[in-house]
This record gives C-alpha cells, sequence and structure tokens, in this order.
C-alpha cells in the first residue's frame, strides 16, 4: 500500500518526533503539562532476547514521554492477553496497545474496546480481523519482507551449483503474524531455485529450549540436512546446540540463516555458526509513544507504520556489535 502524500508527511512528522524524542538522551525530559496518559500495554510474553529488548524499548520511551505505562506479560497465551484487555477497559486508561501472541480471535474483545470508546494500536505483530477499525495504527515489520529477504540470500549462495538442497525451516509462533509471513516470504523467494527444498518445517515457539528439542529430532531423522531457516535467532541458537551436540559443524556443514539480529545471534553470526542474519527492529517504543499521544489528542495516525531493518553478514556483524543496544 503506498503511503498518500499527506500521510507519508505524517509518517515523517512522526518519526522525526521520534529520533528527535530517542536522539535527546540525558537532557531533562519536558516535565509533561497535560494530563498524564495511561496505556495499558499487553505484552507477548518474554519468550526471546527480541521480546525482552522489546519490553524494555517500550518501558523506557513511556518513562521518558511521561505515560502512565500499565504492563502486562501474557506468557504468549492468547487468553491471557484477552484478560488484560478486558483489565484496562476496566481500569479506564486513555489508549491500549499490544502485541498480538497470534493472528486471529481478537474481534470480539476489540468490539469490546471500541463500545468503551478506547483507541487501541497495533504493535509488531498483526491481527487478520477485517475490520480494521478495531485498531487506529499497525507499528511493526512487514514479516514478508524478512522471509523474502532469508529466501534471496539462500538463492544468491547457491546460485550455479548443482544438486539438491534439504533445508529444515523452524517456525515461530503456530498462528502468529510473523511466523506465517515469514515462512510464506522465504517459501516466495525460494522458488526461483526448484532445487531448494524445505524437507521438513516445525515450530520451535520462538524459544531457545523448543528450538533446541526440534533440532534434535530433526537430526535424528533427517542425515541430509544443508540448511537450517529460523524463524527467529533464538531457536538458532538453541538449533546450534543441537547441532554441535550431535558433532555436526553449524555455519559450514549446515548453514544458518536467521532473523531479529540480536546480540546473542549477533555474536553466533561473528563467529560464522551463523551465515545471515535479517534484522527485525524491537525499538518501536519511541514510535509507539508518539503514535499514543497523538491519537490521545484526536490527531491522524498513519494506518500502518513500517519499520526499517537491515541485513547482516559475519563481518557486517562483528563491525557493528559494539554498538548494538540489544
Ligand atoms: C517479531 C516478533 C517475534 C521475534 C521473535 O517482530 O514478533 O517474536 O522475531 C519474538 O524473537 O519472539
Ligand atoms: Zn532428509
Amino acid at each position: 500500500m503506498t503511503l498518500s502524500s499527506r500521510t507519508a508527511r505524517l509518517a515523517l512528522a512522526i518519526a522525526l518526533t521520534a529520533t528527535a524524542a530517542a536522539c535527546a538522551p540525558g537532557e531533562p525530559t519536558p516535565t509533561r503539562t497535560a494530563e498524564e496518559i495511561i496505556l495499558g500495554f499487553s505484552q507477548v510474553g518474554a519468550e526471546s532476547g527480541w521480546r525482552t529488548a522489546n519490553t524494555t524499548s517500550i518501558k523506557e520511551a513511556a518513562a521518558a514521554a511521561g505515560i502512565d505505562l500499565r504492563f502486562s506479560d501474557a506468557q504468549q497465551r492468547q487468553e491471557n492477553q484477552i484478560a488484560a484487555i478486558r483489565s484496562f477497559i476496566a481500569q479506564r486508561v486513555d489508549v491500549i496497545a499490544f502485541s498480538p501472541v497470534v493472528e486471529s480471535g481478537w474481534d470480539t474483545v476489540l468490539q469490546e474496546v471500541k463500545s468503551a470508546g478506547i483507541p487501541v494500536i497495533l504493535t509488531d505483530r498483526a491481527i487478520d480481523s477485517a475490520d480494521t477499525s478495531l485498531y487506529r495504527s499497525f507499528i511493526g515489520s512487514d514479516f514478508l519482507v524478512e522471509g523474502r529477504k532469508a529466501g534471496e540470500w539462500l538463492v544468491e549462495q547457491y546460485q550455479g551449483t548443482t544438486g539438491d538442497v534439504s533445508i529444515v525451516e523452524l517456525e515461530g509462533t503456530t498462528g502468529s503474524a510473523p511466523a506465517n509471513d515469514r515462512q510464506q516470504g522465504f517459501a516466495e523467494a525460494i522458488a526461483a531455485n526448484p532445487r531448494l527444498k524445505v524437507v521438513a518445517s516445525q515450530s520451535g515457539n520462538f524459544t531457545r529450549a523448543r528450538g533446541k528439542e526440534v533440532m534434535e529430532a530433526l537430526l535424528a531423522a533427517h542425515s541430509d540436512i544443508d540448511v537450517l531457516f529460523a524463524h527467529n535467532d533464538d531457536m538458532a541458537l538453541g538449533a546450534i546446540e543441537a547441532i554441535e551436540a550431535a558433532g555436526r559443524q553449524p555455519g559450514t556443514e549446515i548453514r544458518i540463516v536467521s532473523i531479529d539480529a540480536i546480540h546473542d545471534g549477533m555474536q553466533a553470526l561473528a563467529a560464522k555458526k551463523i551465515n545471515f542474519i535479517v534484522e527485525c527492529s524491537p525499538l518501536l517504543g519511541p514510535q509507539l509513544m508518539t503514535l499514543v499521544e497523538r491519537v490521545h489528542r484526536g490527531l491522524e495516525v498513519p494506518a500502518r507504520v513500517v519499520t526499517d531493518e537491515s541485513t547482516f553478514t559475519p563481518d557486517q556483524a562483528k563491525a557493528v556489535l559494539p554498538e548494538r543496544r540489544y
């Protein structure tokens, strides 16, 4: 969807405000003259390094903006997020924001929020509801693009080679937007070379522990694994433990492409145990607070704010590791 020029100007204004807010460390934050805004935030959980960095970004940005943050951790369970959203309605918060653990099953509770007259902002993950009036804006990465970037890198690696390439895929949380879209984007990209074949694909629920368990099973079932595509670094790191325990070499015998670019993932990349990482930025806090303030004041906000993000090779990881914030 191309942003209209007005919306693009607005998005730029938001980005600039956010950058200003984010780039003024040490300066006294302006004491809030307006009444304090109460923001209810329902977080997915604390399942990965990405998630904990995202939580830190949200909490720090709320404090910097003088926003009263009511924060709830759902331990990756949708029923806990729905209960948290209902409690935010009862608390009469001014704005509700959340990262939906899965794409579907939100219409009922978001209808209740709408009837209570509380604006909603989606962060990080999308929902599949057809009713886009249920939320004012969705700020987060384009997971299709992330999956495509991973696939395009793999196609490039095997340019001009012969023989089949067996790929195993560690999927994120079943039913979540990042798992669905990264899988689709990756599949679309590797279709360019029919010798690139996903021989097994299973959920590791975005956690290191589960990624290790699933990779152990895949190694036992497939003696011919050439590549691992992991939907996040935590599962890739768990898989590396399983690969090494099986006496195999991650990064050489089994090449690994992953998504997130968290600190531990970037260290494994610098050590060439991972070969390529597609960045997914968790630092949504400042932009989210700008959106919260605007919707609270009844100002226009863009329906979609896409976070810009990069990709990393081992050498690039080595170069940026010292300055990375997460
Ligand atoms: C992506 C986010 C995903 C991360 C995982 O924006 O929803 O959830 O890629 C995290 O690390 O668990
Ligand atoms: Zn096999």
